[in-house]
């Protein structure tokens, strides 16, 4: 049960209210960078006959409406691919639901409601992708260090200056350094942030593109924030023909058939395209220097507790 008076003294407490006003500025920075750089801001999904398939996590978010079956949002991959018809370059503050085991429930990053910032450009390449991305994420810490000094030193939050191009790791060289669970381990020891790139096929779900000079290896990348706070944004280039999704979906185990609307849409032509999902909880996290990610949301829901 929700324990009400717990509930609205973290509603009330100044730490909230900071991180809060902390995150507003981060939204408009983030806004205003993308805008500049002539992206167009599209709504967001909330529930569609297909979403990411994200096949670790076993329990399924649908509702039914009029006799359809709609799954919640994990993800609007595939809304960002087929939006490229309409704009080239588009973004969406986008709410994902996405049901983590109960064992995730005090890591500190993991909620199971949460907001991504997510966009897609069409005919990009990674190397695209992490020259914006670095842009967007130095951009942002150098206006709210200038904007919000007096906020980030009442949470006695250094934030020092990041000057792009970050350091590239690839996955295969983190796995020797670090064993197989290396992302905290990584995390920790960077001082700057760092790109985790050419993730094996196995790792990552069907859309991300095999690099067709080396079979079994993604073009796609994580940027890892550094001080232990783990991934900050995911994203690749994406698969967009017909057959070679549809391999890499029976290589998942999937059934075609529920992707049928997808790979009708496929069919007629996808464009080329790269992008990344960038979480805002984890990012508001990462600037306060909070430990944990309830500090910075409201109705946080973690893993395995109920939440308004
Ligand atoms: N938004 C991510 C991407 O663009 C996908 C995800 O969140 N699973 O690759």
């Amino acid at each position: 049960m929700i324990d009400i008076d717990k509930y609205l003294e973290q509603l009330k407490s100044p730490r909230l209210q900071l991180a809060i006003s902390i995150q507003t500025r981060l939204i408009t920075y983030i806004r205003e960078f993308l805008l500049e750089a002539s992206f167009k801001e599209i709504l967001p999904v909330i529930i569609s006959p297909v979403t990411d398939p994200l096949t670790d996590y076993r329990v399924r978010g649908e509702v039914e409406c009029y006799g359809f079956k709609y799954q919640i949002t994990k993800s609007m991959i595939f809304h960002k691919q087929l939006a490229l018809h309409t704009a080239p370059r588009i973004f969406c503050f986008s709410p994902n639901v996405r049901i983590e085991t109960a064992d995730r429930q005090n890591t500190g990053r993991h909620l199971i409601e949460f907001v991504q910032l997510d966009l897609e450009i069409r005919q990009a390449n990674r190397e695209e992708i992490i020259k914006l991305g670095e842009g967007l994420f130095s951009t942002v810490i150098s206006r709210i260090k200038q904007d919000a000094w007096a906020d980030l030193k009442t949470i006695k939050r250094e934030l020092p200056y990041f000057e792009p191009p970050f350091k590239k790791i690839t996955y295969e060289q983190a796995v020797k350094t670090y064993g197989q669970n290396f992302e905290l381990k990584l995390s920790e020891e960077l001082s700057e942030p760092a790109w985790l790139i050419d993730f094996p096929l196995e790792e990552r779900e069907f859309y991300d593109r095999q690099d067709e000079t080396r079979p079994g290896t993604l073009v796609d990348m994580d940027l890892i924030y550094p001080g232990g706070y783990g991934e900050a944004l995911s994203g690749g280039e994406r698969e967009y023909e017909l057959e070679k999704i549809k391999s890499r979906i029976r290589l998942k185990g999937i059934d075609l058939d529920s992707y049928d609307l997808y790979l009708k849409l496929a069919e007629r032509g996808l464009y080329p395209s790269a992008g990344f999902g960038f979480g805002l909880e984890r990012l508001t996290r990462f600037v306060c220097g909070f430990q944990d990610i309830a500090d910075v949301r409201l109705f946080a829901k973690k893993p395995g507790v109920y939440g308004l």
